[in-house]
């Protein structure tokens, strides 16, 4: 018997009881009454709980200021839909701002509960949702940033990334049927060579494999039929960070084509919400399940629920390049068209900014933004024609196309600015930190540095070439803000998570040792002038 099949009432955590009592969902449909009571006055578990159900978080840092998480499949809005949301958070003046998540997803700050039939209303007309992106839900499923414009993809994700969504949310409706998992799940896909989704660090991830002998592809119209190898999918499932453990996903030994990705996904998202553990919150993600079952099980509970069993792997899978960031001006697969990546440090937007962005995307480009998993925005579709007009825009002096080796990769979680989990500052501090570095080093390559506010991991420490991961550190005998610091992130092929290398080191003594580790690993050198100074 698993722990699931005999987790009873009395062993169930207490976030299973009052998902039991009341569904997440149910929430939606009680939205005006919330606007019209007001945060203060509601029952507690329905605002520090079930609104994440709608994409709302109550947050205890800002009480009465909330957070809005939406969902942007494979990354990718229209200017309208960014219009949209930089008018939410205008209304909150210097309390509204936007953050571009580490899923390639936007987050808006400052929201006021009276103003969100409102704000359903407008994301309604426009086609934005926020259903289902918080708690016990698939997360924004993420997709190649390039997909579609990239000359040697292999596979284009938007579609399929936009199916699986419609299918676990009812069309941005709302699915009762994946409301009530037994723990948040992570969806990756990747269409191209350089991993651009960190398949290894999600629940259930999709990279790209060509399978031999399985049958005949026709080659075009009037052509012979060939056996050539057909493109589809290595299966990648229970990669996740938690604080108690961290995991890279472990291949499932599965292949699949491309038309059976959602069946497949509903499949694996069946068995965890049925056998997932309920019991213990720290251990319910699905690597716990496919520990305690073994993989062969595993595999077999979902080729039951598919119907049909899977196909083995393919020998080797196609992600053979390194990872690219994507910021800078570059050709799309369609002739005289370019995508340009803008640098956004740590993600951050005022109103003021996404309506550039907006303006932006719909004079130079098609209309069509997407954003980056290093929580930078691309615009593409940008003519040769109108290049340089674009890259004159005073935008992108804030926004830059080439930016320093350092800011270039840096990338932060929230932290205590907005997070009560964390135990530092961090999206301020990174940039303060790096500033200083970039001052007194000279870098002739990019250094990925992420910074995560506490072990929750959300700025993905694991995958950094430096990874900073906020923690309490003593110093004279005081309690400090301090980092454990990561090393040894792979990203793109051959990707594997970074380990812990030092711990307990206070925020204040941190700009010295990171200049150590830049000079020893990453070829930096101190800069003339700062030797001087010093
Ligand atoms: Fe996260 C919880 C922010 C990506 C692991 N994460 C939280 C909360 C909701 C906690 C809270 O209620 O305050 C944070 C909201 C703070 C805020 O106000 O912004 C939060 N997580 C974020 C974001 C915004 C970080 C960022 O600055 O980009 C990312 C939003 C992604 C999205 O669009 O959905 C974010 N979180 C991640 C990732 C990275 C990823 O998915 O690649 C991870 C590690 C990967 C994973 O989940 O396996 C991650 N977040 C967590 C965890 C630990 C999960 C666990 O199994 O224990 C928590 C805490 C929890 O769920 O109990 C958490
Ligand atoms: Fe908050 Fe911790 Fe996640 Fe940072 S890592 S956003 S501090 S939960």
């Amino acid at each position: 018997m698993t722990e699931a099949a005999t987790t009873t009432t009395a062993t169930l955590n207490r976030f299973e009881k009052f998902k039991a009592e009341k569904d997440g969902l149910a929430v939606k449909a009680e939205i005006e009454k919330f606007a019209s009571i007001g945060w203060e006055a509601m029952d507690e578990t329905d605002r520090d709980h079930r609104l994440k159900w709608v994409g709302v978080f109550f947050r205890p840092v800002t009480p009465g200021k909330f957070m809005m998480r939406m969902r942007m499949p494979n990354g990718i809005l229209t200017a309208a839909q960014m219009r949209v949301l930089a008018e939410v958070v205008q209304r909150y003046g210097d309390d509204g701002s936007a953050d571009i998540t580490t899923r390639q997803n936007i987050q808006l700050r400052g929201i006021r509960i009276e103003d969100l039939p409102e704000i359903f209303n407008k994301f309604h007309t426009v086609g934005l949702t926020s259903v289902q992106s918080g708690m016990d839900n698939v997360r924004n499923i993420t997709g190649d940033p390039v997909a579609g414009l990239d000359a040697d993809e292999l596979f284009d994700t938007r579609e399929l990334v936009q199916q699986i969504q419609d299918m676990l949310t009812n069309k941005g409706e709302g699915n009762p049927e994946f409301t009530n998992l037994p723990r948040k799940f992570n969806i990756a896909i990747t269409g191209g060579r350089d991993n651009s989704v960190h398949a290894e660090i999600n629940d259930l991830a999709f990279v790209p494999a060509f399978k031999e002998g399985i049958g005949e592809q026709r080659l075009g119209i009037g052509q012979e039929f060939s056996r050539s190898p057909i493109f589809g999918f290595n299966i990648l499932v229970g990669g996740f960070f938690s604080a108690k453990r961290c995991e890279a996903a472990i291949p499932l030994d599965a292949w699949v084509s491309p038309a059976d990705v959602v069946a497949v996904c509903r499949a694996v998202l069946e068995v965890f919400r049925d056998y997932g553990s309920r019991a213990n919150r720290l251990k319910s993600r699905l690597m716990w399940l496919i520990d305690e079952w073994g993989l062969e099980k595993f595999r077999s509970e979902v080729e039951q629920r598919l119907g049909k069993p899977f196909l083995p792997a393919a020998s080797k899978d196609e992600i053979d390049w390194e990872k690219r960031d994507h910021i800078g001006v570059y050709k799309q697969k369609q002739p005289e068209l370019n995508y340009v990546g803008l640098h956004i440090p740590v993600g951050r937007m005022t109103a003021q900014d996404m309506f550039e962005i907006a303006r932006l995307a719909d004079v130079y480009g098609s209309g069509e933004i997407r954003l980056t998993l290093e929580q930078n925005v691309m615009i593409p579709n940008i003519p040769d024609s109108r290049l340089v007009l674009f890259l004159a825009e005073p935008l992108l002096e804030k926004f830059s196309i080439d930016p320093k080796p350092l800011t270039r990769s840096l990338v932060s979680c929230t932290g205590a600015q907005f997070c009560n989990f964390a135990l530092i500052e961090t999206k301020n501090r990174a940039q303060a930190v790096i500033k200083a570095l970039e001052a007194d080093l000279e870098l002739t390559r990019p250094v990925r540095i992420h910074w995560t506010g506490c072990p929750n991991s959300c700025g993905q420490p694991q995958v950094a070439d430096i990874g900073l991961m906020g923690t309490k550190a003593r110093k004279n005998g005081k309690a400090v803000e301090g980092v454990d610091i990561y090393m040894g992130g792979k990203v793109g092929k051959e990707a594997h998570l970074g380990t812990c290398i030092q711990k307990g080191i206070p925020c204040e003594d941190l700009q010295p040792i990171l200049q150590d580790l830049l000079i020893q690993h990453f070829g930096a050198k101190p800069r003339q002038e700062a030797l001087v100074i010093h």
